[in-house]
């Protein structure tokens, strides 16, 4: 699963040199001393980060660790200018932060879709020989070379940002409830670790609103110091507004819903304060017969020394209550909007 998704990268970057100064005489016919001609060098091309919202992972391109822009070109006799180095545009999914590898600060947050940051600035051209002509020096055999483009070594780190979050046991039925409520297609299983890769899906919610839901891996013990790759996936969900917490309430799961909610909810509290108190709501998953629904019972009779909601009920095999979570998805942005004005 390492190899194909990458949500930590370290990369080098290089921005173009500038061209050199050239050095050159005009030359004319009876004329043996013309006076010196010789161009700038072009700038240095800057490296340039995008924030591409059609990206959600960083993917194998940036497996490659030294991204080079290209250098300005040296200038020409007869005052030719040399041409700029070009640019280089390094697209990375909206949600990457990027650190400076050395100094471990922050650099820039790439949250906005479009957002361009130059990151690595070209080098200056250095000037031809024509600017260092003067009535002493009427001969200039000096010019400038061109100044090294910045060098940068970057960390970058992918921090998805949705509205909602989806966390749960592996096998609790995630992927099947994004997959039903958006047209994201996630793999889906009848085994734990499914899902190896976050992925988000956006969920219409009424005639112009939508929600961007975040799908992660299975949680399980110990997550929160890395067991699973836990630590990792937790972060995706840092930057939501509310979390569903899923519990599978068939007679197929492996724990009990109450502990399974336990499991989850400690891991959460471990991974962060902060994401121990987002607003969550419980859903009682694959509750679709009897003995489910009296599995969501216990779950209810459980979170009431806990919790002042009771668990949502779904089956998204019958598609019973997802009309009514949404409505609640719905109420509960609205009011996390107003609490953000
Ligand atoms: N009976 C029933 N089965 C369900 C329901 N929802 C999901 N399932 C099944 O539960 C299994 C796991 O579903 P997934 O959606 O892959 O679970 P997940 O939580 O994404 O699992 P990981 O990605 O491994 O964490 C699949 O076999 C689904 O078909 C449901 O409402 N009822
Ligand atoms: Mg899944």
């Amino acid at each position: 699963m390492e190899n194909r998704f990458r949500d930590e990268a370290e990369i080098h970057v290089h921005a173009g040199r500038g061209g050199d100064g050239r050095i050159s005489f005009r030359r004319e016919k009876y004329e043996p001393r013309g006076g010196p001609d010789g161009g700038d060098g072009g700038r240095g091309g800057d490296v340039i980060l995008v924030a591409d919202a059609s990206l959600n992972t960083l993917y194998d391109p940036y497996r490659e660790r030294d991204y080079r822009a290209t250098d300005g070109e040296p200038g020409g006799g007869n005052n030719r200018h040399g041409a700029d180095g070009k640019s280089l545009r390094l697209h990375l999914p909206v949600g990457t932060v990027v650190r400076d590898a050395e100094r471990n600060h922050v650099l820039c947050d790439l949250s906005t879709p479009g957002q361009e940051v130059v990151i690595a600035k070209g080098g200056r051209g250095g000037r031809g020989n024509k600017h260092f002509a003067h009535a002493t020096r009427q001969v200039p055999r000096i010019a400038e070379a061109g100044r090294e483009g910045e060098d940068r070594r970057l960390l970058l780190e992918l921090k998805l940002i949705a509205d909602v979050g989806l966390v749960g046991l592996p096998n609790a039925g995630k992927s099947t409830l994004l997959s039903r409520v958006s047209a994201a297609r996630p793999k889906i299983g009848p085994y734990p670790f499914t899902t190896l890769v976050p992925e988000v899906g956006v969920v219409k919610l009424g005639e112009d609103r939508a929600a961007v839901i975040a799908d992660i891996p299975g949680l399980i013990e110990g997550a929160h110091e890395g067991s699973g790759l836990g630590d990792r996936f937790l972060r995706h969900v840092d930057r939501t507004r509310f979390l569903l917490q899923l519990v599978d309430c068939s007679v197929m799961a492996d724990l009990e819903p109450a502990a399974a909610f336990d499991v989850v909810d400690a891991e959460l509290r471990k991974h962060s304060r902060a994401l121990g108190r987002r607003p969550r709501i419980v859903v009682a998953t694959k509750v679709e017969d009897e003995e489910g629904a009296s599995r969501a019972d216990t779950l209810d009779a459980h979170l009431r020394t806990k919790r002042r909601a009771k668990a949502l009920r779904i089956s998204a095999v019958t598609g019973q209550g997802i009309k009514d979570l949404l409505a609640e998805v719905a109420r509960r942005l609205t009011e996390a909007a107003k609490e953000e004005d």
